[in-house]
């Protein structure tokens, strides 16, 4: 899609979200005449979730070879969801322990849980952490973070364009734009090397206007799987501050790219290290495998400690009115395992464990399709970084795959690897060989 028809389309979301244009579809009703006698007769109904729907018709689908490669959720050799031992045994000591009571938290969540996350993201030593310019507030995993952040920045920041890859996470477009900023979209892949686009991104971004916010993924980008290099973030760093654009980071993959949790959060800390302003989405789904506990962290960085306490203020007025304060168990058992030596090193043992397995599967994935000899070139099934591969595959490869073997995943070609095991390598690879001799 060019970008003045992607723009268009951000816009009409955004109008169309803000209810000001009526549109087929919208599910927005205006009288109760239609429809039986229901006030809400008249209500469309909606599409599934690009994602989550792939999760739904999956679990429609009776077939014994079933596979869900379409939400971005660890699964075990066995195909099972997987709770972390140091979960498991986090959650023991909270359960036995009768000092515990379940009040309400504060607006900004646990205090605990907040210095933790801000050091497991800057780094410990942290200048930024020291010098108390960094305020940090527990949100409702990475999309309640995300969402927090574009709430504070539409009601406080004097820009209200934010700048996001193309193509991200889906979700990204409609929290920001239901979080009251208005979405533009920065070159990031590039479908021919199936690599970054580096020079297109530093254009896109260095004709942004000036104080723009830019939109990055810590690491592990969704849904490319491909990530700048160091000395490529190191460029998009220089850009950024010169043009005085405000990067907000995702880091929803902390540790699934490498295994190693400071490397994972090494854009950030160049970011941060620069002395700069900046926002960090911190979500502990994957990386602790704490999905439905709905635990993560919003995190801005700000020029000093007076600004940083004043910011604070204003994130508990974007808070209280929305859920009034997070809830409790989940960061409960986070803060338990950031904050003991021992369970911290058992939980980066398991997450280097999780972490090879998705890489043992790429290369299982690629070996198996070599050995059929699928044509086309693979490569990037074993570059890509993250839990997911971008293979390449269109709507109709796809929705083959789906129909004639069962194959779940979304529409644009992404593949959840974390979903894979040895046992169903090869029924993928015997799909993807079929797609790509089959339908074009
Ligand atoms: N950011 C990114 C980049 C991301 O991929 C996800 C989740 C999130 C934030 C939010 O995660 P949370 O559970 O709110 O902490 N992505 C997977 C699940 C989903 O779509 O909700 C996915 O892409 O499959």
């Amino acid at each position: 899609m060019n970008s003045s028809s992607a723009d268009r389309r951000l816009y009409m979301l955004s109008r169309h979200l803000a209810g000001t244009i009526s549109n087929e579809g919208s599910g927005i009703s205006s009288s109760p005449t239609s429809a039986g006698n229901s006030v809400f007769g008249n209500v469309v109904r909606a599409p599934e979730d690009p994602i989550l729907g792939v999760t739904v018709a999956y679990n429609k689908d009776p077939s014994p070879v079933k596979l869900n490669l379409g939400v971005g959720a660890y699964r075990t050799e066995e195909g099972k969801p997987l709770v972390l031992n140091v979960v498991r045994k986090a959650e023991h000591l909270l359960v036995n322990d009768r000092s515990r009571i379940k009040e309400y938290l504060p607006i900004v969540g646990l205090a605990d849980f907040n210095k933790l996350s801000a050091k497991l993201i800057l780094g410990s030593d942290s200048p930024a952490i020291q010098g108390n310019r960094v305020t940090t507030v527990q949100c409702l995993s990475g999309t309640g973070s995300l969402r927090v952040g574009a709430e504070f920045l539409a009601k406080h920041y004097y820009q209200r364009t934010i700048y996001i890859p193309n193509p991200t996470w889906g979700n990204h477009t409609k929290i920001f734009t239901l979080g009251g900023l208005t979405v533009k979209t920065y070159r990031y892949y590039d479908p021919v090397t199936r690599g970054l686009n580096i020079q297109g991104l530093l254009e896109d971004l260095n004709s942004a206007p000036s104080g723009s916010i830019v939109l990055l993924h810590a690491c592990a980008h969704n849904p490319t799987g491909v990530d700048p290099t160091f000395d490529q973030w190191g460029q998009i760093r220089q850009l950024i501050r010169s043009k005085n654009l405000l990067p907000f980071f995702d880091s929803a993959y902390q540790g699934f790219a490498s295994g190693n949790l400071d490397k994972d959060a090494e854009s950030v800390r160049m970011f941060v290290s620069d002395g700069g302003e900046c926002f960090i989405a911190q979500s502990y789904a994957k990386n602790m495998g704490l999905y439905g506990e709905r635990v993560g962290a919003l995190s801005i960085v700000c020029r000093n400690a007076d600004v940083a306490s004043r910011v604070e203020s204003q994130l508990k007025l974007v808070i209280r009115p929305m859920y009034s304060s997070p809830p409790i168990h989940g960061a409960s058992i986070v803060a338990t395992i950031l904050k003991d030596r021992n369970l911290y090193n058992e939980w980066t043992l398991e997450l280097k464990a999780m972490a090879d397995r998705i890489i043992t599967m790429r290369k299982q994935l690629f070996d198996a399709l070599s050995a059929r000899g699928t044509p086309g070139n693979w490569t990037h099934i074993i570059k890509q970084i993250g839990m997911f591969t971008f293979t390449g595959l269109n709507t109709k490869q796809v929705a083959f795959m789906t129909k004639e073997f069962h194959i779940y995943m979304t529409s644009d070609g992404r593949i959840s690897m974390a979903g894979l095991s040895s046992r169903t390598v090869p029924h993928l690879a015997d799909a993807i060989h079929a797609a790509v001799t089959t339908v074009g």
